[in-house]
C-alpha cells in the first residue's frame, strides 16, 4: 500500500474517529473499515465536481449503509465541496448541522439521498442507474452516460427491500450499477452468523450481476476491481472484506465500533497503531492539498464534460434544457406549447365527459388521464405487477426492458418496496416523475420509501387502487382500513381520494404540479356515480375540500366526505332535505391541502351549524380533527369483510338508510 494512499484513507478515519467522538455518538466503525475503498474510487474513478455538484452526468455515489454518514462527510470537506467545512463536521450531529447523524438529501450538496433506513439506498441505487439508462436513451451518451456507486453494508443486504431492488436490477442489465459491499461479518448485535448464513456470491449470480471477492485494504486489490467494473455488461457487485473499526487495537473487528464513540484511550492507540500522530481534527496541510488535488482533478474533467454538454444540450429543445435545470420552475417555451396542449386535451376530455355522466371507477379515470398525459418525456409509470387492476398502463404507452431504456413503462414486478425506493432515485437523478401502482392495502409494503420521498420532498406519485371495501369479495387481507390515515399522518404527503372522473382530473394535475410533495392518488375499483356535474375551469380540488351541494339556507349538519363515499352523502343530504332538514355536502379530496388554507376559507367550509358528519369507508379517527367529539363518524374501525361490495357497505352501516337514521338521532 503506498504511503500516499495510507495517508489518504487515514484522514477519513480520523475525521469520523473525531467528529464521533466529539459529538458523543455515531458511528466510526464503517468509515474506518471502508476507508481504503472509497478513497481508491474517488481517487481514481468517481466522476464529480466538487465546484458543480449538480453536475448532470457525474457519478451517483450513494451511502446506503448511512450510519456511516461521516465517511460521506469526510470525503465532501476532503475533496472540496463548500457544502462542508471542518467546522460543519466538528458540528456533527448537531442541530442544524449539514453533517447530520444520517446523510439527509439537500440539492447541491453531494448527498444524493437521505439514508439510514437500511437497504433504501440500494433501491435509490437502482432507480439512479435506471434513471441514467432512461435518459441516456432520451439525449444521448454525449450528455449522460455514468455509473452509480452504491455502498452497502451487512444489513443493506439482510433487509428484504435488497433482494426486491437487486433481483430487479440484475433483471434489467444495469451495467452502470456498481456496488460495493461492506463485508465486515459484523453488524449491531454481533457477528453476522448469528442470523444470517447465505451465500452472497451465490446470490448476486443468481441476481444476474457479476460479483468480485477483494480485500478491502488492499489498494491494488480495490483499483484492480473497480477497474473491471467500469467495462462490465451486468450490474457489479465488488465484496470487499474488511475490519470494522480498522485500525483500533480492542474494538477493530467487533461490534462494539460499529455505533459508539471509540473513547479517548482507545483513539490515542488507533493513532499510535496508524501512525497518525496529528491532533483531533488535524489534517496536514500535505495530506489536505492532496485531497483537494484529487477534487480538482476531477472537476477540471468535469468543467471539460460540461461544456461539450451544453452544446448539445441546447440542440435538443426543451427536453435538454430541462434537464440542464434539472426540471425545475420555468419551463422553456417549447414545453410551454406542449404543456398547453396536453392541457386543452384534459380540459377537452372533461367537457366530453360531462356530456355522458357515466359511471366510471376512478381508477378507469386515472387512466383515461394518464392517456392525455403520457407524452410527457419526464413521466415514468409502472406498477408493481398490477398494470391492469391499477390501470396505470394506457395504450400509448412504451414498455421498458432489459438492456432496452426506450419505454415510459416499468413493469416493477411484485416488488412494492423497491418500486417506491427506486421510484426516489428515479425523482432524485434530475427529476424525472416517476408514478407507480399498487392496492391501496399494499402501501403499508411502500411506506419507508414513501416516507423518505415525502422527507427529500421528492415529486414522486402513488397511484394506489382498490381504496376500500368496495373492493368486494377479495376480503379483510385486501381491504384498506387504517391505511388512508397512516399515509395522512406523514408530513409533506398529499393524500388524494378524488370522488369521481373530474375530482381524479383535477388531483392529477395538482400532483403533476407538486415538484416538492408527493402525492397519494386512492382509487376506486368500483363504479362511482359522478358528483361533478358541471364543467368548471377553476380546479376546485385544489383547495383540498370545497362545497359541492346545498339543499337549503338554514342547514344543520354538514357532510363530510371523500372517494367513493361522496355520492352517498350527496344522497343522505336528498334524504335529509325530503324531511326538512337541510345540510351541506364538502368533498375532501385532500385533507392536506384544505389544512393549509387560510382561516376564512375553512370558516366558510364549517359556517352553518354545528353538527359536522365525516363518511368515508375507512378508519374514523382522522376525521375527528374536523368533526370534534361532539360529531359523527361514519367509517370501519374493524378489519373488512368477504363479500360483494353492497353487502360490506351495509354490514358497515354505510348506507343511505343507516347514515340518515344515525343524523336524526342526534338533530
Ligand atoms: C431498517 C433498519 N433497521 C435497523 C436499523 C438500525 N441499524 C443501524 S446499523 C445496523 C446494523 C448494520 O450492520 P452493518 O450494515 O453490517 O453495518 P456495520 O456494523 O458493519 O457498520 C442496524 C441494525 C436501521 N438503521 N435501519
Ligand atoms: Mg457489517
Amino acid at each position: 500500500m503506498s504511503t500516499l494512499h495510507k495517508n489518504l484513507s487515514n484522514a477519513i478515519r480520523f475525521l469520523s474517529v473525531d467528529a464521533v467522538e466529539k459529538a458523543g455518538s455515531g458511528h466510526p466503525g464503517m468509515p474506518m473499515g471502508m476507508a481504503d475503498v472509497v478513497t481508491v474510487l474517488f481517487r481514481n474513478f468517481l466522476k464529480f465536481n466538487p465546484k458543480n455538484p449538480n453536475w448532470l452526468n457525474r457519478d451517483r455515489f450513494v451511502l446506503s449503509a448511512g450510519h456511516g454518514s461521516m465517511l460521506l462527510y469526510s470525503l465532501l470537506y476532503l475533496t472540496g465541496y463548500k457544502s462542508i467545512s471542518l467546522d460543519d463536521i466538528k458540528n456533527f450531529r448537531q442541530l442544524n448541522s449539514i453533517c447530520a447523524g444520517h446523510p439527509e438529501y439537500h440539492p447541491g450538496t453531494g448527498i444524493e439521498t437521505t439514508t439510514g433506513p437500511l437497504g433504501q439506498g440500494i433501491a435509490n441505487a437502482v432507480g439512479f442507474a435506471l434513471a441514467e439508462e432512461i435518459l441516456k436513451n432520451k439525449v444521448g451518451k454525449e450528455i449522460i452516460n455514468h455509473k452509480t456507486y452504491v455502498l452497502a453494508g451487512d444489513g443493506c443486504l439482510m433487509e428484504g427491500i435488497s433482494h426486491e431492488a437487486l433481483s430487479f436490477a440484475g433483471h434489467l442489465k444495469l451495467k452502470n450499477l456498481i456496488l460495493l459491499f461492506d463485508n465486515n461479518s459484523i453488524s449491531i448485535d454481533g457477528p453476522t452468523k448469528l442470523a444470517v448464513s447465505d451465500n452472497t456470491k451465490k446470490r448476486f449470480e443468481s441476481y444476474g450481476w457479476d460479483y468480485v471477492d477483494i480485500n478491502g485494504h488492499n489498494e491494488k486489490q480495490i483499483f484492480k476491481a473497480l477497474k473491471k467494473a467500469q467495462k462490465a455488461k451486468r450490474p457489479f457487485a465488488i465484496s470487499c472484506k474488511t475490519t470494522i473499526g480498522y485500525g483500533s487495537p480492542n474494538k477493530g473487528g467487533k461490534e462494539s465500533s460499529h455505533g459508539s464513540p471509540l473513547g479517548e484511550n482507545e483513539i490515542n492507540l488507533v493513532r499510535k497503531k496508524l501512525n497518525w500522530n496529528y491532533k483531533p481534527f488535524e489534517i496536514p496541510n500535505k495530506i489536505k492539498t492532496e485531497w483537494n488535488k484529487i477534487g480538482e482533478k476531477a472537476s477540471a474533467y468535469a468543467q471539460k464534460d460540461e461544456a461539450k454538454q451544453q452544446k448539445t444540450l441546447n440542440k435538443l429543445g426543451w427536453l435538454g434544457w430541462s434537464l440542464n435545470r434539472n426540471f425545475v420552475n420555468n419551463y422553456p417555451p417549447g414545453f410551454k406549447n406542449h404543456r398547453d396542449n396536453i392541457n386543452s386535451s384534459i380540459e377537452k376530455t372533461k367537457k366530453e365527459y360531462l356530456k355522458n355522466l357515466n359511471p366510471v371507477a376512478t381508477r378507469k379515470s386515472s387512466e383515461m388521464f394518464l392517456e392525455l398525459v403520457t407524452s410527457l418525456p419526464n413521466l415514468i409509470g409502472g406498477s408493481a405487477d398490477l398494470a391492469g387492476s391499477n390501470n396505470t398502463k394506457t395504450k400509448n404507452h412504451k414498455i421498458l426492458k432489459p438492456g432496452n431504456f426506450k419505454g415510459n413503462y416499468i413493469h416493477y414486478g411484485v416488488r412494492e418496496h423497491a418500486m417506491c425506493g427506486i421510484m426516489n432515485g428515479l425523482s432524485l437523478h434530475s427529476g424525472l416523475i416517476p408514478y407507480g401502482g399498487t392496492f391501496l392495502i399494499f402501501s403499508d409494503y411502500c411506506k419507508p420509501s414513501i416516507r423518505l420521498a415525502a422527507m427529500m420532498k421528492q415529486r414522486v406519485i402513488y397511484i394506489f387502487t382498490h381504496d376500500s371495501i368496495g373492493l368486494g369479495e377479495d376480503g379483510p387481507t385486501h381491504q384498506p382500513i387504517e391505511q388512508l390515515s397512516g399515509l395522512r399522518s406523514i408530513p409533506n404527503l398529499n393524500v388524494f381520494r378524488p370522488a369521481d372522473t373530474i375530482e381524479t382530473f383535477e388531483c392529477w394535475q395538482l400532483a403533476l404540479e407538486s415538484k416538492e410533495t408527493p402525492s397519494v392518488i386512492a382509487l376506486s375499483r368500483q363504479k362511482l356515480d359522478p358528483v361533478r356535474k358541471k364543467y368548471s375551469e377553476i380546479n376546485k380540488c385544489s383547495k383540498g375540500a370545497y362545497e359541492l351541494l346545498r339543499t337549503g339556507d338554514n342547514i344543520k349538519v354538514i357532510l363530510l366526505s371523500s372517494g367513493s363515499e361522496t355520492s352517498i352523502a350527496i344522497d343522505v343530504s336528498h334524504k335529509l332535505a325530503t324531511e326538512n332538514i337541510y345540510s351541506k355536502v364538502i368533498s375532501m379530496p385532500c385533507q392536506e391541502l384544505f389544512d393549509k388554507q387560510d382561516e376564512v376559507y375553512k370558516k366558510e367550509i364549517f359556517s352553518g351549524t354545528e353538527l359536522l358528519v365525516s363518511i368515508e369507508a375507512s378508519k374514523t379517527d382522522f376525521w375527528k380533527k374536523y368533526t370534534g367529539s361532539n360529531g359523527l363518524n361514519f367509517g370501519i374501525n374493524d378489519f373488512g369483510k368477504s363479500a360483494p361490495y353492497k353487502d360490506i357497505y351495509d354490514h358497515f352501516g354505510l348506507n343511505v338508510e343507516s347514515i340518515t337514521k344515525g343524523i336524526k338521532k342526534r338533530i
